[in-house]
């Protein structure tokens, strides 16, 4: 996170992660179509010829509390090629929040799982720590044979501390429940650790409310259980 105290300015950093062609850039697609144009900033992709994230990502949203306090959210993408690991360790600097975005179908079950390892080492090597990042978790492309099945899904979520979501990113289900549930399990994170409700006038609930208008309302995905 970066305080401004001069500005009043807030801004929280979110990093979507995970295997090349899980569905990262999608996610982020879907959620720019629904913001009004207004109160986005512009999306940035590097993408080579064949439509893979070279580089990264950027949807930034915009937001002024009723104490005058600006809150800036930048959304980044990393590449999932395995061979842009370098790239993907400069954008989890500093992040406050990591979605890991993982591919449902049964063939890329180890591509999830090295990929998940990589983030708990590119983490380390930024001095973050995986086990107190705010993470959630989104099983994408529900929507394609050979997916592992809903109960797989939900099995593996009671067992681990992150909120799992389910989604069709290309149809835009889940896209808003993930990207929603991650700001807000962040947010809550940095309000403890800064005290930011003392030193600054910014409620979590005015947040939540502007980001639902924003947002909500379409494609809510289900969390499983
Ligand atoms: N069937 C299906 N395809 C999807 C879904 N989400 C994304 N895709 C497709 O999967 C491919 C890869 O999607 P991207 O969003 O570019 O994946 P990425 O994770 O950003 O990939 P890298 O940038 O290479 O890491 C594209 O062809 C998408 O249209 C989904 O829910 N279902
Ligand atoms: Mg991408």
């Amino acid at each position: 996170m970066q305080v401004d105290v001069f500005h009043k300015q807030i801004t929280v950093k979110l990093v979507y992660y995970g295997p090349a062609l899980s569905g990262k850039t999608t996610n982020l697609q879907h959620l720019h179509t629904l913001v009004d144009p207004g109160l986005r900033g512009n999306l940035m992709a590097l993408e080579t010829r064949d439509d893979r994230t070279l580089f990264f990502d950027l949807l930034p949203f915009h937001f002024t509390s009723a104490g005058g306090v600006r809150l800036r959210i930048k959304l980044f993408t990393v590449p999932g090629q395995v061979i842009h690991n370098a790239t993907r360790r400069i954008v989890l600097q500093g992040a406050d929040g990591v979605g890991f975005i993982a591919d449902s179908q049964v063939s890329q079950i180890d591509n999830n799982a090295q990929s998940f390892t990589s983030l708990g080492e590119n983490l380390a090597d930024n001095g973050l720590n995986l086990a107190t990042t705010p993470l959630v978790i989104q099983f994408n492309k529900r929507d394609l044979p050979a997916i592992r099945s809903d109960d797989e899904i939900d099995a593996l979520a009671s067992l681990g501390r992150e909120p799992v979501y389910k989604a069709v990113a290309i149809q835009g289900i889940g896209v808003v429940g993930t990207f929603l549930g991650l700001f807000s399990m962040t947010w809550t994170a940095l309000e403890k650790q800064h005290d930011l409700s003392k030193r600054f006038e910014i409620k979590a609930s005015e947040i939540t409310s502007f980001l639902e208008g924003m947002i909500g309302g379409s494609g809510r995905g289900e969390v499983a259980t």
